[in-house]
Order: C-alpha cells, then sequence, then structure tokens
C-alpha cells in the first residue's frame, strides 16, 4: 500500500443511503416540498408545455432562451431523487416530460426551445450571450441522471443526436465554427456524457471548448462582426465577464460572472484529471487559490457584486448587498470536488462544506418552497440586494420567493441536495475515503472486495461519529477518514482503542485488517468559534462571526430585537450551545452573554463625543444557523458582529 492519498473515484450516490440526521431531513423535505413545488412552477410558468413549440406571438409565457437549462437540471434532480428513492408516480410524469422533449428535437438534431419556437433565424449566431450550449450541457446532465437512475435511454440518445450536430459544427477543423458557449457548463456535462457512453468524442469536444476559450482572434469578436455588430460594444464591457479575455492555461484569478466562473473551473478540472494536462491543472489550483485567499465569503459564498453578478476585486466582500448567488456556491461544490479528484488533498473539501452548510442551504427556506438567488450576509428591512433578474428588487423585506423569471437557483439546489449521498465517500485500489460525515450507509468495493459502511451522527450538531465495517470477508484496506479544516482536536478509536496517526494531507488514514462489526468512533471537539476577518476586508473591521462547526451562525432580529448593530460580543463573552428541539425541527443554536452600546443620544446626527454618554449593557444574545435565517418574521440579521 502507498503511504499517500491517490487519485480517487466518487461512490456512486446509488451505493449510498442517507436515511437520517441532519441531511436525511433536507433530503426528505427536497423530495416532498421543493421537488413538488419546482413541478408546480415548472407547470405553471410554461416551461414544460413550451416544448410543444407552439408558442405565438402575443400569448403569454414566452420561452426564455434558457428555459431548457431549468428543464435539464429539474430532471437531474427528479433522477437523483428516483437513485434512491424510486417513486413509480414521478418517474411516469417525468417520461411524459422527456417525450415531449424528445418530439422537440428537430430533424437536424438540433434542440432548443427558444430558438427553435420564438427566433429560428438565430440559431448558434450568438454563443457569447444566447446560452445555446449551457442549454445542452444541462439537458445532458439531466439524461445522463436520467439514464443511471432508471436505465432509460430516450432522452439520453436525443442529447447525442444534438451533440453530434454540435460536434459537426464547432471545432477545429476545416469547414466548423471555432465556438464554445459564453456560459460555460458544456465542458462538465460533456465529460459526464463521455463516461456515460464511452464515446471520446465527447470528451475531446469538452477539452476543445476549453482549449479555445479565450484564443486570438476571439470566436465572440467574429460573431459580432458576422451580426454586423461592433464587437467593442460588448454589453459587459470585457470577456473577464465570461473567462474569455485569455486562454484559460493562462487564467490564474477567480474573475467574471461566479456562476459562469465554477462551471468552467469544474469543466477544466475534469479536463485535467482525465487527460493529466499539467498546464490546466496549475491554472485550477492557481484560481482555487486566488478564490479561496481573496474572495470567498465565509459562507462560501461567491461573487459579491450584483453588477456582473461575480467578482471584483480581493477582499471586496459587502455584507448587506452580497450577491453570492446560490447557483455559485452550488457550483463551487461541483469545482471542489473535481479540485480534490485533480489534487487529492482535504482542503477542497472543507471548502466544499462550507459552502454546502451555509450559503447553498441558505437558498431554500426551511419548509423547502421558497427560495434565495442572492444571499446576503446581513440584512435591514428595506435595505435589498439589488437582484437584477431575481423578481425581488424593492421588496420591503428580503424574503425568499417562490420562483423567479430567471429561474437557475431552485433547480440546481435541488439536484444538489438528492445528489448528496454522492459526495460523501470515494475509493482509489486500497483505501476508502469518508469526506463527509451524515448518518448513512453505504455499500463500496475496496481492494476488490465488498465493504459495508454505516455512520451515525448528529453532525453538523455534534462531533461525535460512529462508523461501522462490514466485510464479506476479513481483509486489509485503508479508511481515510477527513479531519475538517475547522476542527482543532480530535480524538479517533478502533474497537474501543485510541489510535493517534497524524493526519495526511487532511485525512487519518487507517491501515488494518477490517473484520465485520469493526467500530470506529470520530470525536470531533467543536467549541463555537470567533472567526476573525482578514483586515483587509474592510466591511467586516471590528466584527467576529460564530461558527461552530462547519456551520457559521447569525443573529436575527426574530430572537434579538432590532438594531443589530449595537450589539458588542466582547472577547471574554460567555457562549452556550444549546439544541433546540423545536426550532425547524432541531438546531443548535448558541446562547451569548453579549452586550448593546445605548446611548441617551441628544441632537443631530453627528455630535461631539464629549457631549454624549455612551454607555454598555448586558444583553442575552442568540444566534442561529446562518442558512436558517429569514424563515420567521422578517427582520434585520447579521453574521459579522461587532466586537468592540
Ligand atoms: O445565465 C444563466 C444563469 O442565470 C446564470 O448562471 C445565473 O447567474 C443567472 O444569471
Ligand atoms: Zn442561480
Amino acid at each position: 500500500m502507498t503511504s499517500s492519498i491517490q487519485q480517487n473515484t466518487p461512490v456512486s450516490l446509488k451505493n449510498v443511503v442517507i436515511d437520517n440526521g441532519f441531511w436525511g431531513a433536507r433530503q426528505a423535505n427536497n423530495r416532498e416540498h421543493t421537488l413538488p413545488a419546482i413541478k408546480h412552477q415548472m407547470e405553471i410558468t410554461g416551461r414544460v408545455d413550451a416544448w410543444k413549440l407552439d408558442w405565438k406571438p402575443g400569448q403569454p409565457h414566452k420561452p426564455h432562451i434558457f428555459w431548457d437549462s431549468d428543464n435539464g437540471k429539474w430532471i437531474e434532480a427528479a433522477a437523483y431523487s428516483l437513485m434512491t428513492h424510486p417513486d413509480a408516480e414521478l418517474e411516469t410524469y417525468m417520461d411524459s416530460v422527456i417525450d415531449l422533449i424528445a418530439a422537440a428535437q428537430q430533424p437536424d438534431g438540433y434542440l432548443n426551445i427558444f430558438f427553435t419556437a420564438v427566433e429560428p433565424q438565430n440559431k448558434f449566431k450568438n454563443l457569447r450571450d444566447w446560452h445555446e450550449f449551457y442549454d445542452a450541457g444541462h439537458l445532458v446532465e439531466g439524461a445522463v441522471a436520467y439514464y443511471e437512475a432508471t436505465g432509460k435511454r430516450k432522452l439520453l440518445d436525443v442529447m447525442c443526436r444534438y451533440i453530434d450536430t454540435i460536434d459537426a459544427n464547432f471545432g477545429p477543423k476545416e469547414g466548423q465554427k471555432r465556438g464554445y458557449d459564453g456560459h460555460p457548463e458544456a465542458e462538465l456535462a460533456l465529460v459526464k456524457l463521455y463516461h456515460a457512453t464511452g464515446e471520446q468524442r465527447y470528451l475531446d469536444l469538452s477539452k476543445y471548448f476549453i482549449d479555445e476559450r479565450g484564443q486570438q482572434p476571439l470566436y465572440f469578436d467574429q460573431e459580432a462582426i458576422a451580426r454586423g455588430e461592433d464587437p467593442k460594444q460588448y454589453w459587459a464591457k470585457t470577456y473577464r465577464y465570461c473567462q474569455a479575455h485569455i486562454p484559460v492555461r493562462e487564467q490564474d484569478m477567480a474573475t467574471g460572472h461566479s456562476v459562469r466562473a465554477a462551471y468552467l473551473y469544474s469543466g477544466m478540472a475534469d479536463i485535467a484529471a482525465e487527460t493529466g494536462d499539467e498546464a490546466l491543472k496549475k491554472a485550477c489550483m492557481s484560481i482555487w487559490d486566488d478564490l479561496n485567499e481573496h474572495h470567498l465569503y465565509i459562507t462560501g459564498g461567491l461573487g459579491p457584486a450584483h453588477a456582473n453578478e461575480g467578482f471584483t476585486v480581493p477582499y471586496d466582500l459587502p455584507n448587506e448587498t452580497a450577491y453570492a448567488e446560490t447557483c455559485a456556491a452550488i457550483a463551487l461544490v461541483f469545482w471542489a470536488w473535481r479540485m480534490f479528484k485533480l489534487d487529492p488533498d482535504s482542503k477542497y473539501i472543507d471548502t466544499m462544506e462550507r459552502a454546502l452548510y451555509n450559503n447553498v442551504l441558505s437558498g431554500v427556506s426551511h419548509e423547502g418552497s421558497h427560495f434565495f438567488y442572492a444571499n446576503p450576509l446581513a440584512a435591514f428591512p428595506n435595505v435589498t440586494p439589488h437582484g437584477q433578474w431575481s423578481g425581488i428588487v424593492g421588496d420591503r423585506d428580503y424574503r425568499r420567493s417562490e420562483w423567479f423569471d430567471c429561474a437557475c437557483c431552485p433547480p440546481n439546489l435541488a439536484r444538489l441536495v438528492a445528489s448528496l449521498g454522492g459526495y460523501i465517500y470515494s475509493t482509489d485500489t486500497d483505501t476508502l475515503y469518508v469526506h463527509l460525515y451524515a448518518s448513512n450507509h453505504a455499500e463500496v468495493e475496496v481492494n476488490s472486495r465488498a465493504v459495508k459502511i454505516s455512520q451515525q451522527t448528529d453532525y453538523p450538531w455534534a462531533g461525535q461519529i460512529r462508523l461501522g465495517v462490514d466485510v464479506d470477508q476479513a481483509g486489509r484496506f485503508r479508511l481515510g477518514l477527513r479531519i475538517p479544516g475547522w476542527c482543532r482536536a480530535y480524538t479517533l478509536k478502533v474497537n474501543g482503542e485510541a489510535l493517534t496517526t497524524a493526519a495526511t494531507k487532511g485525512y487519518v488514514l487507517i491501515d488494518r485488517e477490517w473484520k465485520s462489526g469493526d467500530e470506529i468512533i470520530l470525536s470531533l471537539e467543536m467549541p463555537v468559534e470567533r472567526v476573525l476577518p482578514h483586515p483587509l476586508i474592510r466591511h467586516d473591521a471590528g466584527n467576529i462571526a460564530l461558527q461552530r462547526g462547519p456551520v457559521v451562525y447569525c443573529i436575527e432580529e426574530a430572537d434579538n430585537g432590532n438594531n443589530l448593530a449595537n450589539v458588542i460580543i466582547p472577547q471574554d463573552a460567555r457562549m452556550i450551545t444549546t439544541f433546540e428541539p423545536d426550532l425547524f425541527d432541531g438546531v443548535s443554536v448558541i446562547n451569548v452573554e453579549a452586550q448593546r452600546s445605548t446611548t441617551d443620544w441628544k441632537g443631530g446626527l453627528y455630535q461631539p463625543e464629549s457631549a454624549q454618554h455612551l454607555t454598555r449593557v448586558p444583553t442575552a444574545i442568540k444566534a442561529i444557523p446562518y442558512c436558517f435565517w429569514a424563515n420567521r418574521e422578517p427582520g434585520e440579521m447579521r453574521v459579522w458582529i461587532r466586537e468592540n
């Protein structure tokens, strides 16, 4: 056996059943509330019927250029749910949606609602802005997932035909257009299609899109000229917006629109892992470091600016106006997972876990049918993030919505929650890695032997995880347990005996002869941490955040009254964690012996300090997990809280 961590392969979510605990509840909610809510919205907004391609000017429900992607993500979410929880009614319904999609395919293989039903004259005329390959990518992901869930090939065959059409028209060969999409997505989807079909051409097409991006002469300029436009008048002003300003191997910074960015970087990591391309790997690693060192919110959110739905400059992390789109954090989960494959190190899973428990989950209401698009880290009534397409502009209070005209986030969230089982384990030839802690049982193959592994835990509310191993025959393999980056002390016992093995790249590797009934108890110390911001994050100066385990906390008006800017958590404040079984079906809250600054202010807005009497009074404050904020009456919220 090696002593290092090799490239490894995820254990399919088909083999992992999350039966209870935190994620069991989230997945049940996803199945019972989120998926039906999405189905309802897909129907009433015309997104399903749009496949009939019979929209006429003047009629309601004019199709949008990326309704196809909403369908793709929704099918994918349903497929993952079917993998672990068969549901004949849901499957029959999804079959009927797939029938509609198949019937919409054009004789030449082309498939797109808007550019068939609304503007057929504009097919493939503006890859920079019009999302045709992005749409195709999401439908491919849906098709692959549905095939894996049900064994049914109908949508997979439809998508292979469409991709074959794209492949025939775009590429480096004589007579082909050297195009790629302004919104990356197809790149990572094609890698999935390659794995599902074994067809090398799909991997090659993905690599082509990645290789061609940002090359001169720039395809987007040529395409604009062909449309009779001046490329200099590009509405987004810079090709950084779509990460096409320079070839991808020369890129070393997270830039532009954040969802586009993280999907692209996911595709780059996929291609680097598939082909062993060192230059691409280096670019992925540099961009990763830039994101984590300069641009990531404590909640795992990314892309602070509304204007470009994306990145700005290092350390620019405003709170009330944070965009931090749900899709961007979801895309970060995808990217992190692929980075681990490329460069096995728990730092990627740490970021993935940060995004998952915080920015991703805040995207859906506790009851499961309302959604956030932007995920601010502070809220004040009447100060709302100005989401460009979110339908929430000007709301008095920032609340989750049932749906959005641009509905990218809800089905994205549903597909990730439904597929969470696929992010828990991976294997290499002789090691089974445990990345995430969640109650589940799984069947895996390690070192050519069938292994059953189970976890029982109250994580993220408690740090103890009980793992059980069951093998058909006793045998040797390694179990690699991730020690989360947030954890500063832990103990580990195997069958009651303490182990003190040090972690390698964040994983304790237990190399032994395993037999059925072996039990491992991992206890991760999980105190409340007072987290300081980097001194250059000007928005957070003088503030701290509370984090316990992977969960970031916030204070809300519902628990603490208003004027939360006056709350102070002194350095010696006592904090007690309690589990409240009736709050959001059971969460750990942090009770803080804090203070409030008060004053009997006299005069106008600005007064000499000497004329005022500022005091502090003790006050009890309750912090709740950030992901559950805005589930009660509207009001103020803060993640970053004054220390002085
Ligand atoms: O453009 C497609 C999706 O819509 C993006 O990924 C989101 O940011 C939203 O703009
Ligand atoms: Zn979104």
